[in-house]
């Protein structure tokens, strides 16, 4: 027997897309059995020459291992897909992307069909999973005693990150982190606009942009401590009123360069009426009070 195939916990796997088939390749080399299911069988085909064990149904793939772990287009997808399966005795991971009040449904449909529930939020894309220099995890909420019984198994494909008792905590920690990363990309896309109808190679501002972001970026852990103390000008360097008055410098340039100001505009629009409230010796904090209805 090699080092690898030894008391591996046995894993059924429904979802086999991009994301999917990474998680099964990761389970696979880790020397875990593998039992998997896909909507599209030609899908599986690949996996079963690696040594995965294909399922003709979703019923039977659910039969085969306590540990099921899906990962699907969406919530609808899961409930189509475990529509006909008997749940009984099964410990559901599920690591489809949704809403938390998705997930906290998901786990109630699952505990009423005699189900133990944990629900994920994949922090990674495909090409890092089973990559664990790559950072990428997987936040998990719902039973810590769940949670801790497959933490190993769990931590095969990347690593893991428990986030609370509350079944919808994952997805919520899931959104929260990948809005920011929109908001990320929307500012990237906005410089990258400004700049492309000069002679400028985009690729000369890339690594400035990217070494600019990370600089900026630890920022947060003040916005936090901010946020948790109710000081919003403790410390402060950067003045929301000084920002605002700078506010007309970037609209200006948006509009010499030909740019829709469509992006930069809203948070502008924040910074304005935080200013009028009397927000000026804040830093940007105050603007996320203005968010929350
Ligand atoms: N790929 C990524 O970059 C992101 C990274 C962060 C996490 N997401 C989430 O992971 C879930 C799956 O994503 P994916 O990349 O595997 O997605 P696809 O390649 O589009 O595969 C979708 C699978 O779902 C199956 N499926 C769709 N509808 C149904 C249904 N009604 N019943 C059963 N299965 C269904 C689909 O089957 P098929 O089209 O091959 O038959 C694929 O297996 C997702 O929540 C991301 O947000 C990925």
């Amino acid at each position: 027997m090699t080092r690898n195939t030894v008391e591996k916990a046995p894993v059924t796997l429904l979802g086999l897309g991009a994301m999917g088939t990474a998680l099964a390749r990761a389970w696979l080399v880790a020397g875990h059995p593998l039992t998997v299911w896909n909507r599209t069988p030609a899908r599986a085909a690949a996996l079963a020459a690696e040594g995965a064990t294909v399922a003709d149904s979703a019923a039977a793939a659910v039969a085969a291992n306590t540990l099921l772990v899906v990962c699907l287009l969406d919530d609808a997808s899961v409930g189509e897909a475990l529509a006909r399966t008997d749940l009984t005795g099964r410990d559901l991971v599920n690591l489809t992307t949704g809403t938390p009040a998705q997930a906290r449904a998901r786990a109630a449909w699952a505990r009423e069909r005699g189900a133990r529930y944990l629900d994920g939020g994949i922090m990674a894309v495909p090409p890092m999973i089973g990559v664990p220099q790559a950072g990428g995890y997987v936040l998990y909420s719902g039973s810590r005693e769940l949670f801790e019984r497959h933490r190993q198994t769990l931590g095969v494909p990347a690593g893991t990150t428990y986030v609370g008792q509350d079944a919808g905590f994952a997805a919520l920690h899931d959104i929260a982190l990948l809005s920011a990363m929109y908001g990320m990309f929307a500012g990237a896309a906005h410089a990258f606009a400004l700049i492309r109808k000069e002679d400028i190679d985009p690729t000369s501002l890339a690594p400035l942009l990217a070494d600019w972001l990370v600089a900026m970026a630890p920022g947060v852990h003040r916005t936090a401590e901010r946020l948790r103390s109710g000081d919003y000008t403790e410390g402060v360097v950067s003045r929301l009123a000084m920002q605002a008055a700078g506010a007309p410098t970037f609209l200006s340039t948006a509009a010499q360069q030909g740019v829709s100001p469509e992006l930069l505009s809203p948070y502008f629009a924040l910074m304005r009426r935080r200013l009028a409230e009397g927000g000026g010796d804040e830093d940007l904090t105050g603007l996320i009070d203005l968010l929350v209805r």
